[in-house]
């Protein structure tokens, strides 16, 4: 994959952004987003049939702004959709087990550090997603932030893999994330709850004052 998209990864559900999250992640891709994943959870998640049409729609948004579309967790919806790639934490299937369609799709992985880097196969893997660098309210079993020596620690060990920050990411500490081997940043609240979707985007991007 190109590690440019990873640059501005913008991860988010049906919950996450307010009582239109169709229209946030319209105006984030339309302003900037590199990348995109339906990250799907928690008390209220779709389900079934809500799910695809949620899903559908989200597609056609990746499409239209051009947005690698990449979908968390679910690999039977990913290939129903049509969706770009998926993206599996430690605990998720395992990647030897995804059908062929995933063969020429985007794979992600969640590595927080050496430990399950090591018991990582990576061969199949385009990039990996590292944290929670920061502390972060998104999820619960985010476990202990790694910090920007977390980052450089795993830049060391993937060598040229694509590897994008994620967890507590702000406007304030992205740059940090990206001077300690960081590919890009993947943030949920930065952008879904932001007020001003435009703006909390082009504050990732450099293209607006801060
Ligand atoms: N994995 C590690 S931290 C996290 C995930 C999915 C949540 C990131 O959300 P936020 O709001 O950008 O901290
Ligand atoms: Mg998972």
């Amino acid at each position: 994959m190109d590690r440019n998209a990873l640059r501005l990864y913008f991860i988010c559900g049906s919950r996450n952004a307010g009582d239109r999250p169709l229209q946030v992640i319209e105006e984030a891709l339309k302003h900037g987003v590199t990348m995109f994943q339906l990250r799907e959870k928690g008390p209220g998640a779709l389900a079934g049939e809500e799910l695809f049409n949620f899903a559908l729609d989200i597609k056609k948004i990746c499409r239209k702004y051009g947005v690698p579309f990449i979908i968390n967790d679910a690999p039977e919806l990913a290939e129903k959709v049509g969706a770009d790639g998926i993206h599996l934490g430690q605990e998720d299937m395992d990647i030897a087990l995804l059908p062929s369609y995933f063969d020429d799709k985007i794979i992600g992985l969640s590595v927080r550090d050496r430990s399950e880097f090591e018991k990582s196969d990576i061969s199949k893997v385009d990039y990996i997603g590292t944290g929670p660098v920061f502390a972060t309210g998104s999820k619960d079993d985010a476990g202990e932030a790694i910090g920007v020596e977390g980052l450089e620690t795993m830049r060391g060990m993937v060598g040229t893999l694509p590897m994008v920050a994620i967890g507590g990411i702000t406007r304030e500490n992205y740059r940090e994330c990206l001077e300690f081997g960081a590919d890009g940043v993947s943030l949920i609240s930065a952008i879904a709850a932001a007020e001003d979707t435009k703006r909390a985007v082009e504050g990732f991007l450099g293209t607006t004052g801060h």
